[in-house]
């Protein structure tokens, strides 16, 4: 069985960055690629890398779950699950962990970023996070992983020590390959963009949520940072912000910058940042609609339990084999 596997964190409230860098990513795969499984997890044993409160980390755990579902996954072609309730997971990690360096997990920079934002020690899961995140791709021999490009160290590392272990015990684990998003790789803050737009980022309006209304979403896009040229053009050196807004616009639409800029030509700023705001809207309207739906029923308990189901199956039989592989072990 070909595979593709993917995870979100639940450490907040989704915002636009995570849907088009990731969910619509794995939306769109799924059609293009209709004889893979997809394994989509949420990442809740990532979350307890940093502190967390746990009544909110339960709700965005379920909040997660029926965003995922909203934003179009096809369920028969998905396990969705959640991370910490196959244990397998956690067992992988353990192994895996004499397969990475210190050195290699010294230099991953979002380790490095996380840790200065501590203000109650750093967490030694922090640091061995990548390690985890390895366990849950090689788990299922993913062959592709959608992901933003903030995670393209990780995965790096995690092709790394699949190779690896298949170069000291013969090919065991499928070595993945990272998908990054054509235009929205790296969504950035509408209020500094410099910066990659995070769910942690405690500035409102840095970011729309996925649950944010229509006069939201147009009050944030009006007040996102541009500049003072007044002219719709794609530059992203000198038009950073602005570029930003146009990247969004077009993976929305499903084109090219060009044609973005070609449709804008003339037209002034409060224009087009009018018309993004509605497009963002509109696309967000039934997405917003069927999550409701799925927060007050009991679907997603269901769609939960199937898909852990599914997927425990398959990783149990991965971690055992490994095990024997390692020589770990006395009776089998
Ligand atoms: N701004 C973004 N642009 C493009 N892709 C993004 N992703 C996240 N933000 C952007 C991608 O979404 C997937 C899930 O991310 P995650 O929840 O595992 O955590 P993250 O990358 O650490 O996201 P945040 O928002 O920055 O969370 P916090 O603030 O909690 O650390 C990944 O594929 C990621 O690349």
């Amino acid at each position: 069985m070909k595979t593709i596997v993917s995870g979100i964190q639940p450490t907040g409230e989704l915002n636009i960055g995570t849907y088009l860098g990731s969910i619509k990513n794995f939306v769109a795969l799924q059609k293009s690629h209709p004889d893979h499984h997809f394994f989509l997890f949420i990442a809740d044993t990532h979350a307890i890398t940093v502190p967390q409160d746990p009544t909110k980390l339960r709700a965005a755990i379920k909040s997660l779950a029926a965003m995922y579902v909203a934003c179009g996954i096809h369920l028969d072609q998905t396990s969705l699950f959640v991370q910490s309730e196959i244990t397998a997971h956690q067992e992988m990690d353990v192994l895996l962990q004499s397969f990475a360096y210190m050195g290699e997990l010294e230099r991953m920079t979002q380790f490095k970023d996380k840790a200065q934002k501590q203000v109650e020690g750093i967490r030694a899961s922090l640091f061995t996070y990548p390690v985890l995140m390895a366990g849950d791709i090689l788990l299922y021999d993913a062959e592709f992983v959608p992901v933003g490009d903030d995670q393209k160290q990780h995965l790096e590392l995690t092709r790394t020590i699949a190779e690896r272990v298949n170069h000291q015990y013969g090919e065991f684990f499928t070595v993945p390959k990272p998908l990054f998003p054509e235009l929205t790789a790296r969504v950035m803050s509408l209020q500094n963009p410099d910066q990659k737009m995070s769910k942690s980022d405690p500035n409102v309006k840095s970011k729309i949520l996925l649950s944010d209304p229509e006069n939201i979403i147009k009050k944030r896009i009006r007040s996102a940072v541009t500049d003072s040229e007044g002219t719709v053009r794609y530059d992203p050196e000198n038009k950073k912000g602005l570029s930003n807004l146009l990247r969004m616009y077009a993976a929305l639409e499903e084109t090219s910058v060009d044609n973005m800029v070609e449709r804008y030509k003339g037209v002034n700023y409060q224009t087009f940042k009018d018309d993004l705001g509605t497009k963002i809207a509109a696309h967000l309207a039934p997405i917003q609609a069927r999550y409701h739906a799925l927060m007050q029923s009991q679907e997603l308990t269901d769609i939960l339990d199937d898909g852990k189901k599914r997927a425990e199956a398959l990783a149990i039989k991965k971690v055992q084999r490994f095990k024997k592989k390692l020589g770990l072990g006395f009776k089998r």
